[in-house]
């Protein structure tokens, strides 16, 4: 009889798709968690019971943490993983905290702009709403103007929040918006993502179906 005590794998409700999921599965990544975490893959829009128990907001990423308690939303998780894993850059204090959290919430945007115009995308032609896939790009387009402005605070090593939500937002443009083709007079955004894209954190998470 075996008496010694196995760690509680944590569960990630995720997809290889959804660039929330990206930023998550990314952490575990470069945590060096992947042992840790058992993936569950789950269709948002197709729930399983065990899922919306975790999460009544059936959103993905949830993950459900070592106690049993489930986290419902991308930053909630990589602040839990942060906060008790090192690995990751942490955020500054001071001043400069504040920086990284503007521009990574800026990265979000363009996460839930690009989202948001895949799903319009997916109403049947007649009742796509033109104006609110038009304010979507422009949305996007004017966040990545602002980061690329900024890019040369991304650092390619040693990734942070920033770093890891930027690249699941860049690599989600060419995943589901390559028309957009964002790379456009914005060279060193395209440097920056060029070489972070190299990092197995990236490589491993590559969107693929389910
Ligand atoms: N703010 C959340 C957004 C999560 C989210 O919207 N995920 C999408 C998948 S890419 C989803 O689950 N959508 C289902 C829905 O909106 O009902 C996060 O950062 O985790």
């Amino acid at each position: 009889m075996t008496t010694g005590t196995r760690a509680v794998k944590m569960r990630l409700y995720c997809s290889k798709t959804s660039p929330y999921s990206r930023k998550v599965r990314m952490a575990v990544d470069e945590l060096g968690l992947t042992d840790a975490v058992e993936e569950v893959l789950v269709d948002p829009f197709g729930p399983t019971q065990e899922f919306l128990t975790a999460n009544p907001l059936a959103k993905i990423p949830t993950l459900v943490n070592e106690r049993g308690d489930a986290l419902p939303d991308s930053r909630l998780i990589l602040e839990y993983l942060a906060s008790r894993y090192p690995g990751l850059t942490p955020l500054p204090r001071g001043l400069r905290r504040w920086e990284v959290l503007r521009r990574s919430q800026l990265a979000d945007g363009v996460i839930d702009a690009a989202v948001a115009t895949v799903l319009e995308k997916r109403r049947p032609e007649g009742i796509r709403y033109t104006p609110w896939l038009d304010r979507q790009a422009a949305a996007i387009q004017r966040a990545l103007d602002a980061l690329n402005t900024e890019a040369s605070f991304l650092a390619a090593e040693r990734p942070g929040v920033c770093e890891i939500t930027c690249g699941a937002a860049l690599a989600y443009l060419d995943f589901r918006l390559p028309y957009l083709e964002w790379r456009k007079n914005r060279n060193a955004l395209a440097d920056w993502l060029g070489a972070f894209q190299q990092r197995p954190s990236m490589q491993r998470t590559q969107p693929s179906p389910q």
